[in-house]
C-alpha cells in the first residue's frame, strides 16, 4: 500500500457488495438510473457507508484495521426498496425503508468504538443508502424500483482517492462475515 498524500488519507467504513450484489442493485434500479441525468456512480464504486472519517493520518491505519477485524457483522440483509432524491446533496440514492436492527446496532457500535479512540464520527443518524447518481439538480420522475436485498457480508475500510473524473473508492482492507455466523 502506498503512502497517503501528505501522510493522510480520506477514509470511511462501508458495507462492500459482492459483484453479484452489485449487479442486482444496478438491475433493480435500472429504470431509475436510465432517466436520472447527473453523474452515475460507477459500479466499482457502489457501497453503503457506515461511517465517514474524513482525513486520517496513515499512522492510525493499524488501529482502524484492528477495529474492523474485531467487528462482528450481523447475519442480516438490508432491503434497498426506495429511490430517493436528496436535494441538498443533489444525489439519487437507493435507500432502505427500514433499518434492520442488527445493522443499526452494528453501525452504532462501530461509531462508538471509533469515537472512543478519538476518530471523528458523524453526528447524523445512520440511514442505510447507496448513492447511485451524483449532481442530480432536479427531482427525477417517480419510477418504481424493484426491492433489492443486499446481504450484510463484507465490511471494508475504504480510501477515497481524488481523480479527475470524481473520486475512486479503494478498499484497503475487507472483513467477510464468517459463513453461518
Ligand atoms: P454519500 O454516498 O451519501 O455521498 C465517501 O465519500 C462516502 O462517504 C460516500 O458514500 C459519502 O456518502 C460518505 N460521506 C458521509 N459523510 C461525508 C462527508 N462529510 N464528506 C464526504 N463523504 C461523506
Amino acid at each position: 500500500m502506498s503512502a497517503g498524500r501528505g501522510g493522510a488519507r480520506r477514509l470511511f467504513f462501508a458495507l462492500w457488495p459482492s459483484p453479484q450484489d452489485c449487479a442486482a442493485l444496478v438491475r433493480g434500479f435500472a429504470a431509475a438510473l436510465a432517466g436520472a441525468g447527473g453523474r452515475r456512480v460507477p459500479a466499482h464504486n457502489l457501497h453503503l457507508t457506515l461511517e465517514f472519517l474524513g482525513s486520517v493520518p496513515d499512522t492510525a491505519l493499524p488501529e482502524l484495521a484492528a477495529i474492523g477485524a474485531a467487528a462482528v457483522l450481523p447475519a442480516e440483509s438490508v432491503v434497498l426498496d426506495r429511490l430517493e432524491w436528496w436535494r441538498r446533496a443533489a444525489v439519487l440514492v437507493a435507500a432502505a425503508g427500514a433499518t434492520p436492527p442488527g445493522l443499526a446496532a452494528f453501525a452504532a457500535n462501530l461509531r462508538r468504538s471509533l469515537s472512543e479512540r478519538g476518530f471523528r464520527v458523524d453526528s447524523r443518524a445512520f440511514r442505510p443508502h447507496v448513492t447511485l447518481v451524483r449532481d442530480v439538480r432536479a427531482a427525477p420522475a417517480a419510477v418504481a424500483a424493484a426491492p433489492v436485498e443486499w446481504p450484510v457480508e463484507a465490511l471494508a475500510l475504504v480510501e477515497s482517492v481524488p481523480e479527475p473524473g470524481g473520486s475512486r473508492y479503494v478498499p484497503l482492507a475487507r472483513w467477510q462475515r464468517a459463513p453461518g455466523a
